[in-house]
């Protein structure tokens, strides 16, 4: 997808669990937000920005490559697309979208720390943030990614234990399943494109970080 000229992009989630809070901080930044003609594509009436509407899996890439200027993504997503390429670059936290991806097990787990994964499978969404935490604890454990019901993973004999995201632990309570170690602190990000914006929007894009900013700390 190649950029309108003069022009700001900002990336979102279309739907999902940031999407409505990732909307309202834009809104309350001052963006007068008109949907288009186009599902993928919001129009913003008062400024020459565009709201990009894709999974929230596609933000770290779009925003890394300059494909679109900002961004708003959950910290977990971001942190398992780094990959060593040219990286999206975190502006603020936002306060919203606060979750723990943690490992957790069946009841019957013998648990002493992370030393009592070793020679054990994990099933996880995760797979590139949980294997740097397995080798920073020097664990060496299987991984089996999966792309959703992580939590079953235990009761099909899939993986002894998972790593997944937790926010109320409703559901591994209602997978019989305990948590036992935290992996990754999460919650949504602004993040920036490390490509050059052209001169005519610099003082827009700017601008509208310190308006969000100012939004954001004023629901501290
Ligand atoms: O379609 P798209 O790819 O855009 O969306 P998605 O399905 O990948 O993500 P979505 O909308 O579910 O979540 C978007 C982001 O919200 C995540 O990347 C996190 O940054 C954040 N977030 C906050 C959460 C949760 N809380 C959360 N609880 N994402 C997922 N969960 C899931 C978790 O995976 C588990 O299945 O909710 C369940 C646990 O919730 P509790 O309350 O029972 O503990
Ligand atoms: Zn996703």
């Amino acid at each position: 997808m190649s950029k309108v000229q003069g022009r700001l992009r900002i990336a979102v989630q279309k739907s999902g669990r940031l999407a409505e809070r990732s909307l309202d901080l834009i809104r309350n930044a001052g963006l007068r937000v008109i949907k288009g003609n186009n599902d993928l594509l919001y129009k913003v009436e008062n400024a020459p920005v565009d709201l990009l509407r894709v999974r929230d899996d596609d933000i770290p890439t779009f925003v890394a490559d300059g494909v679109c200027d900002l961004g708003i993504v959950g910290e977990n997503v971001l942190e398992e697309a780094r990959n060593g390429g040219p990286l999206a670059e975190v502006v603020m936290p936002l306060g919203f979208g606060r979750c723990t991806l943690k490992i957790a097990a069946p009841e019957s787990l013998p648990w002493d720390g992370p030393a009592s994964l070793n020679g054990l499978r994990l099933a996880t969404s995760y797979p590139r943030i949980l294997g740097r935490w397995l080798a920073e604890n020097g664990v060496e454990a299987g991984v089996i990614t999966m792309r959703g019901a992580v939590e079953v993973a235990p009761r099909l004999k899939l993986a002894s234990a998972i790593c997944d995201l937790v926010s109320t632990g409703a559901t591994l309570e209602a997978n019989g399943l305990v948590p036992l170690d935290t992996v990754f602190e999460s919650q949504a990000v602004l993040i920036r494109s490390p490509q050059p914006v052209e001169e005519a929007l610099e003082s827009l894009l700017e601008n509208l970080i310190t308006r969000i900013g100012g939004v954001v700390a004023s629901q501290d």
